[in-house]
């Protein structure tokens, strides 16, 4: 006996091809059963009809800042004044003035600013969203990000500890006894408190080195933490064949990155995260080398990258779209950039992602004809339901 079951579902269960006519079945919080309706004889104790509606996993997005406090929307005027995001960065705005403002706010503030932001998501059926601290670079501002991420409510938050985001106006000049300070107190203090799954660094020109940002992989390594990276958005640093040597979840952004680089991700199994929120936003030309990343075999992931400085999007649809628009990904490619090869940019592969039994049972319900669609319309949500860990949102 299940404890539910949808029937008349569409399913795109992103393991296989999809079934046109399916049943899926819940028990204690996991997909128990998936397949035709036809084939479908056991029971359950609840029987909901689907109506036809399309049955996805819930989306997980994999790379956002979501916990902040402050705006720039003014640094979006002056850069249709003609300014650049480095030179705005350079002159002590950009990622800093985000840093000002989520200083001063206090824990609760950070959690209800995010919590609201995170509507959006909710309403758009995701099932998992990563979330990185890299706003406080300092001990007591990185570790409340976390601890706000930790308590965001509905869905499932992965935190990343993202200290080597930018350097703090404190340290000008000490990037080295930064990147000291981060791997020596502040990721030891949050990986103590429980509040890191992952370990993250901005490695680029006008953030860390490659070997700063190695330094950082080395201590995530001491506490057996799992690492990613910010590589090659704005110029090719070697971030990717560096997240590679060190057996990284993801490399993310790749406008920039060579060939080499690529295979290096292939061999390595991490997956390559692309966010076109940024590159749409900045107004990147460079686009991220897709066609390597198909030869290659290396999954590809999506994300919205949701930032205050250079992707202020909070749609994973509109993400998909862009994908698609911008990069010239498949629609299909995009939902998988979403669902399958996202969970695995977590680590979560074995829980979340697709339709398959002994899953987590975080379902989204769509009102469309078919999966396509939801890379296709901009500006439309038709998730029409939401389900977490088998119950009914
Ligand atoms: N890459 C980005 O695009 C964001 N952070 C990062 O490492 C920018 C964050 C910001 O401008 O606030
Ligand atoms: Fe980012």
């Amino acid at each position: 006996m299940h404890d539910s079951v949808w029937l008349h579902a569409r399913l795109a269960t992103m393991a296989g091809p999809v079934i046109r006519d399916g049943a899926l079945a819940v028990t204690a919080g996991r997909i128990s059963w998936v397949g035709e309706r036809s084939a479908w004889k056991d029971k359950a104790r609840v029987e909901h009809d689907a109506r036809g509606a399309w049955i996805l996993p819930g989306f997980v997005d994999c790379h956002t800042h979501l916990v902040y406090a402050g705006s720039r929307a003014h640094e979006f005027e002056l850069r249709l004044k003609g300014a650049s995001y480095e030179e705005i960065a350079r002159a002590g705005g950009g990622i800093l003035s985000t840093v000002r403002a989520t200083r001063a706010a206090s824990q609760d503030d950070l959690l209800s600013l995010a919590q609201r932001r995170l509507r959006a998501w909710l309403a758009e059926g995701a099932a998992v969203v990563e979330v990185k601290s890299g706003y406080g670079l300092d001990r007591d501002t990185e570790l409340k990000m976390l601890r706000a991420a930790r308590r965001l409510d509905g869905l499932t938050v992965k935190t990343t500890f993202l200290g080597a985001h930018a350097l703090p106006e404190e340290y000008k000049g000490r990037a080295d006894a930064y990147i000291d300070f981060v791997c020596d107190e502040v990721l030891p203090a949050a990986a103590a408190e429980k509040l890191v799954d992952a370990v993250d660094a901005f490695c680029e020109r006008i953030a860390f080195s490659r070997h700063q940002s190695a330094r950082v992989f080395d201590a995530a390594k001491r506490l057996g933490l799992p690492v990613k990276l910010h590589a090659d958005q704005l110029s090719d640093l070697g971030g990717a064949a560096l997240a590679a040597k060190h057996g990284a979840l993801s490399a993310d952004h790749l406008e920039y990155t060579a060939e080499a680089g690529i295979e290096a991700l292939a061999r390595a199994g991490s997956v390559a995260v692309l966010l076109p929120g940024a590159f749409y936003f900045l107004r990147e030309t460079r686009l991220p080398p897709i066609s390597a990343l198909r030869t290659h075999r290396v999954p590809i992931a999506l994300a919205t990258d949701h930032n205050p400085g250079s992707s202020p999007l909070s749609s994973p649809l509109l993400a998909m779209n862009m994908a698609c628009t911008l990069f010239r990904l498949t629609p299909e490619e995009a939902l998988a950039g979403f669902t399958v090869h996202a969970a695995r940019a977590l680590g979560m592969q074995s829980s979340h992602g697709t339709l398959e039994v002994g899953k987590a049972a975080d379902l989204a319900l769509w009102e469309i004809e078919s999966p396509a669609e939801l890379a296709y319309a901009l500006g439309a949500n038709p998730c029409v339901g939401r389900v977490r860990a088998g119950a009914v949102q």
